[in-house]
């Protein structure tokens, strides 16, 4: 059970009684055959493109399938299997055809998904595919001139609703549609995945302040915490620590995991409205399941396999994995 911190960062009595939910051992089972998927399916394409990111695979994928498979309220997917060229700029005559049709139609008792950092793109295609929202032949068109499947995710893109290329700023956008749909009375649920990194800047912090003003607490907001950045650890970067009670000092109710463990995001997704919105901290390790991947920290951020040497290593572990 996801334990509540009190501003200093200590654990915090609830106000409102938690019922204990049943665990429900074929949910989680499920998430971790899906999170399993997702990794090997991103390894696999990395190693296919001599690159990729492969540390937020790492990183997310317990979160990512946990939140498909148990978690989001959505529709059926409403993209093509194949996703389309990208039709060019919108404008009047061309609207957008955003890519949270993958995640179905917008509904009022439905939720919303809201994906921040756009460069785990291969990794929200990987989710997508493995939860049958998306065909298992997407990623042929991956980062290729005038596909939406692009390497840096847009609005466009399968599974995202917003561009949000320029960083921290999908919260906002996310927040502002929370917004609107409590004053239309929408029951559905915001959910917004962020990175850590995002977390060093201010607009986030605005945008906490806004969630926690306007006390949308329909509003859930599951944050990667794994450390890392582009530039090597957050520690060396810019600090962000403590993330947990910060955040509740920004108003939110601040609950931390351990991010490979679907249990407790199905258990923090489970807990009554108060009032706040939601803010999960998930702790996970970015070389979660491919100890190969640590000879290479602290540069994590993007994997370019340099020789025929390291491929075969790497292709060793996805051969490993596809015998299991
Ligand atoms: C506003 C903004 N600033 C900087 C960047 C450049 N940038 C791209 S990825 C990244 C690191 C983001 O941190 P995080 O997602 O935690 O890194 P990861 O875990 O993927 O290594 C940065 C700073 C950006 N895209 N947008």
């Amino acid at each position: 059970m996801p334990v509540p911190l009190s501003p200093m960062g200590t654990p915090a009595r609830e106000l409102r009684t938690v019922a204990v939910q049943p665990v429900d051992n074929q949910a989680v089972a499920d998430a971790r055959r899906v999170a399993d998927a997702i990794r090997r399916r991103v390894l696999a394409h990395v190693i296919a493109n001599q690159g990729g990111y492969l540390s937020q695979a790492c990183s997310s994928a317990e979160i990512l399938a946990t939140l498909y498979t148990a978690v989001l309220r959505l529709g059926p997917s409403e993209g093509p299997a194949q996703p389309e060229p990208f039709a060019g700029v919108p404008n009047a005559d061309r609207p957008t055809r955003s890519g949270s049709r993958y995640n179905g139609a917008h509904a009022p008792d439905l939720d919303r998904f809201f994906f921040s950092p756009v460069h785990y793109a291969l990794v929200l295609y990987a989710a997508l595919i493995e939860v049958g929202r998306l065909g298992p032949d997407a990623l042929d068109t991956f980062n290729q001139d005038g596909s939406t499947v692009e390497l840096i995710g847009a609005e466009h893109s399968p599974g995202m609703e917003t561009m949000a290329g320029s960083l921290a700023q999908c919260l906002s956008q996310a927040g502002g549609v929370a917004l609107a749909r409590r004053m239309k009375g929408h029951s559905g649920r915001t959910w917004v995945f962020l990175s850590d990194g995002e977390c060093q800047e201010g607009q986030i912090w605005e945008a906490f302040q806004a969630l926690a003003f306007h006390q949308l607490d329909h509003v859930a907001v599951v944050i990667d915490a794994n450390g890392f950045q582009c530039d090597g650890p957050m520690t060396g970067v810019m600090g962000i620590e403590p993330l947990g009670a910060r955040l509740q000092a920004f108003g939110a109710r601040v609950v931390e995991i351990d991010g490979h463990d679907p249990q407790a995001l199905i258990d923090a997704a489970q807990l009554p409205f108060d009032g706040r919105p939601l803010a999960v901290v998930c702790r996970t390790d970015p070389c979660h399941g491919i100890e190969l991947l640590r000879q290479r920290a602290p540069k994590l951020h993007y994997v370019r396999l340099q020789n025929a040497t390291e491929e075969a290593q790497y292709q060793q572990v996805l051969s490993q994995w596809e015998a299991q």
